[in-house]
């Protein structure tokens, strides 16, 4: 069920999938790009919840073979883009990370573009990065780096969407720490007014909903995906009308916890786009997995016409409007 609208145009390996399906869930538990925020690609926040971690942006990159499926286990210190040190590197709680304090071994994208990779904790320099790049370890406050753009849309340094880059400290966050059982209240699922929970067990309630929630998560996927997508353009509707109602079949299996039934039921649908699985091609309704202009997450249209989201915060990341005009490519992980 890791499908993605990208998950990768005839190469949707497990990794792949595996991402996919760990970032979605990592959004139903209240974890954002950022994990407290939603800014993209910080080099100090290691977690499956950071595009720079995608398949799609370290395709390629043997940075891959370090780099678990994980959510981040510790708020690393905050880097200021404006201030940089290289002689410190990553630190938490103002302690270096390094072999001594081994929180990590672990590979970190930065840029400005193009992408470099930063060892967190290099045991060779006792944790200090070369930010700059330039081959030394310099002391000193560097001139403003903007880490989080690595040159691709996904990860352009500009947070706000405004077509100017920022600079600013980048946050780590703890996302183990922090996961929302209670789905519903999760940023993903409305808003991010709503982040005030109780602390409590979770229950069969809140597992049938998470369970429900993801459904629903996959139902919005496939409503987003353009007509392109299916095998036959011009009753992509009716497509995703049935996708919906076989949908609701699983939820309806899972209000009741018939968790057999639900499972099975989601194999009928698998069955409908499975080619890049190793499945029967001829059945599916699904047949490309790249989109081409996705809207950030949450942005499906029931979602702005009830106000959920503004037409400012679901502008696409290149930059359009959604609404047509401009069909080109562009770079992006699956969400
Ligand atoms: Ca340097
Ligand atoms: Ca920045
Ligand atoms: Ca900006
Ligand atoms: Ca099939
Ligand atoms: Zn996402």
């Amino acid at each position: 069920m890791g499908l993605g609208p990208d998950a990768g145009e005839g190469n949707g390996t497990e990794l792949q999938q595996a991402w996919v399906f760990m970032h979605e869930l990592g959004h139903n538990l209240g974890l954002a790009h950022g994990g407290a925020d939603s800014i993209r690609c910080k080099p100090n926040y290691l977690s499956v919840m950071n595009y720079s971690f995608s398949t799609k942006i370290i395709a390629g990159r043997p940075i891959l073979t370090y780099t678990p499926l994980d959510y981040s286990r510790e708020a690393l210190d905050p880097l200021d883009e404006t201030a940089l040190d290289e002689t410190v590197g990553f630190t938490v709680g103002g302690m270096p990370v390094t072999l001594l304090n081994p929180s990590y071994l672990l590979t970190a994208p930065f840029g400005p573009r193009p992408i470099h990779v930063a060892t967190v904790g290099d045991p060779f320099q006792n944790g200090a990065i070369d930010w700059n790049s330039s081959g030394a370890i310099e002391a000193g406050k560097l001139p403003p780096r903007n880490l989080n753009n690595l040159g691709v849309s996904a990860c352009n340094g500009d947070d706000d969407g405004d077509g100017v880059e920022d600079f600013t400290a980048l946050a780590g966050f703890n996302d183990w720490a922090s996961l929302k059982y209670n789905f519903r209240g999760s940023k993903h699922f409305d808003d991010f007014q709503q982040l005030d929970f109780e602390s409590r067990e979770v229950t069969n309630f809140d597992i049938r909903e998470m369970r429900i929630g993801i459904i629903e998560a996959f139902d919005e996927t496939i409503q987003d995906l353009p007509d392109s997508a299916f095998d036959i353009a011009t009753s992509a509707t009716q497509r995703k009308q049935d996708f919906h109602n076989a949908l609701l079949g699983v939820t309806a299996f899972l209000k009741v916890d018939d968790v057999q039934s639900a499972v099975s039921a989601l194999f009928r649908i698998r069955g409908r786009m499975d080619r890049l699985a190793g499945g029967e091609p001829s059945d599916d309704w699904i047949v490309k997995y790249r989109s081409r202009n996705p809207r950030p997450d949450g942005c499906s249209a029931p979602r702005i016409a009830a106000g959920r989201r503004t037409a400012a915060e679901c502008k696409r990341w290149d930059g359009s409007d959604g609404r047509g005009g401009r069909n080109r490519q562009i770079e992006r992980p699956a969400e």
